[in-house]
């Protein structure tokens, strides 16, 4: 952090500050969360934040485009390039953004929508009842089976063909398997659908080659920017050409006013980085990562919903462990590991205090622990949550610091 901000402005430096050194001690396991590295803070610090550009590269409504049109060409460029897509739109400002512009190029209010349900694994936005996209459209939610965890692609079939929806999304953010991209598409067709595939949770993975892509199966694919992906905050859409002239115009002038250019700037870096032969390994690594931290954590007596992990997530029901999602989340976060209290599939309790934890490997990657640190965190979490007291948490926090001075974390010099 610069000297500037902290004459200028001591208390929000304090709080950076004091952020930093959070974020560098503590062991970072929501799976939604990430480092990313220090160019692409420098990118989304940049003076492209004092810039307006509404439109697309050479066709703008405001004057001095000539440095901001190369550069978001560039993002798009690199975005088209890694994942292998016809057309990017990179101006969403975030991941429900990016999914509220597909219901308004391809959907009139009323229509139905089908996704996974939110208590399932699914996202708000793929129709859940509380979201406008469950308001404003008709929702049919599909689910995981309750004796395996797992989706079952022959019911959300026969679920499909029953109610006819008019958009049919894959995605969530609490599902720890692959998602059968292919069968999802073909469903899709054989009702008539359009298929969008929600990858903001994994597009890192399929980025790095670890997760199959639904680029070719997908009408549309819509994905936050800083997950996995390991860019700034910020979504993008991925589309086929056919599709690329009602995406651009529901996003703008749709949806949105002039898109975050100092964010476009960072997310052309962190595209340049996810093509980087380095970034497979850190992709192979998150996910063999969640699977030895999954099993460890499984050797030890805790319930992983469906029974593992093939990606970066890790679902736990904590019913056998007699605590709440809540309890466990509070006394691990005291003992410096950072996780989600969540849902699980068939839950009895509220989603305000659910039965679950959520946690995942993408943050402990970035920092380049193995699998000696997931085994050694899994006893912690053990330790801690058979015992929740704040004693337990102090010694466990005494331990956590050791483990992570040995480990930066990306983007921050402390
Ligand atoms: N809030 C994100 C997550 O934590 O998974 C989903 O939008």
């Amino acid at each position: 952090m610069s000297e500037v901000l902290s004459s200028s402005d001591p208390e929000v430096f304090a709080l950076c500050r004091a952020e930093e050194r959070r974020q560098a001690e503590k062991i970072r396991l929501i799976p939604s969360e990430n480092y990313v590295s220090k160019a692409v803070l420098e990118a989304s610090g940049s003076v492209f934040t004092n810039k307006y550009s509404e439109g697309y590269p050479g066709k703008r409504y405001y004057e001095g485009q000539e440095f901001v049109d190369p550069l978001e060409q560039l993002a798009i460029d690199r975005a088209k390039s890694l994942f292998g897509a016809a057309h990017a739109n990179v101006q969403p400002y975030s991941g429900s953004p990016a999914n509220l512009a597909v219901y308004l190029a391809f959907l009139k209010p009323g229509d139905k929508v089908m996704g996974l349900a939110l208590p399932m694994g699914g996202h708000l936005t793929h129709g859940w009842g509380v979201s406008i996209t469950g308001k404003y459209f008709t929702p049919v939610q599909y689910g995981v089976r309750k004796d395996t965890g797992r989706l079952d692609y022959d019911e959300i079939r026969d679920l499909a063909k029953k109610e006819r929806p008019a958009l049919l999304w894959a995605g969530g953010t609490a599902y720890s398997r692959l998602w059968d991209f292919e069968t999802m598409g073909a469903i899709a067709r054989e009702v008539g659908a359009r298929f969008c595939a929600d990858i903001a949770h994994i597009a890192g993975l399929i980025a790095g080659g670890v997760h199959p892509s639904p680029v070719a199966h997908a009408d549309v694919v819509t994905t936050t920017t800083h997950k996995t992906l390991r860019g700034p905050r910020g979504g993008m859409i991925l589309c086929k050409t056919e599709h690329a002239q009602a995406i651009d115009r529901a996003v703008f002038p749709g949806l949105q006013g002039g898109p975050h250019v100092h964010n476009t700037a960072a997310l052309a870096v962190a595209l340049k980085e996810a093509a980087q032969p380095s970034f497979k390994d850190y992709a192979k690594l998150v996910v063999s990562n969640a699977r030895v931290l999954a099993e460890a954590l499984m050797g030890k007596g805790f319930d992983v919903v469906s029974g593992g992990t093939d990606n970066h997530l890790i679902l736990i029901d904590l019913t056998n462990k007699k605590v709440s999602g809540k309890i466990a989340a509070r006394a691990l976060d005291k003992a410096g590991i950072e996780l989600n209290y969540n849902s699980v599939p068939y839950d009895t309790r509220k989603p305000f205090d659910p039965s679950g934890i959520r946690l995942g490997s993408p943050s402990v990657s970035s920092r380049g622990m193995g699998q000696a640190e997931m085994r050694q965190i899994a006893t912690w979490m053990d330790r801690v949550v058979g015992d929740p007291t704040d004693e337990t948490a102090a010694k466990v926090l005494g331990e956590v610091r050791e483990l992570t001075g040995k480990f930066p974390a990306p983007g921050i010099s402390i």
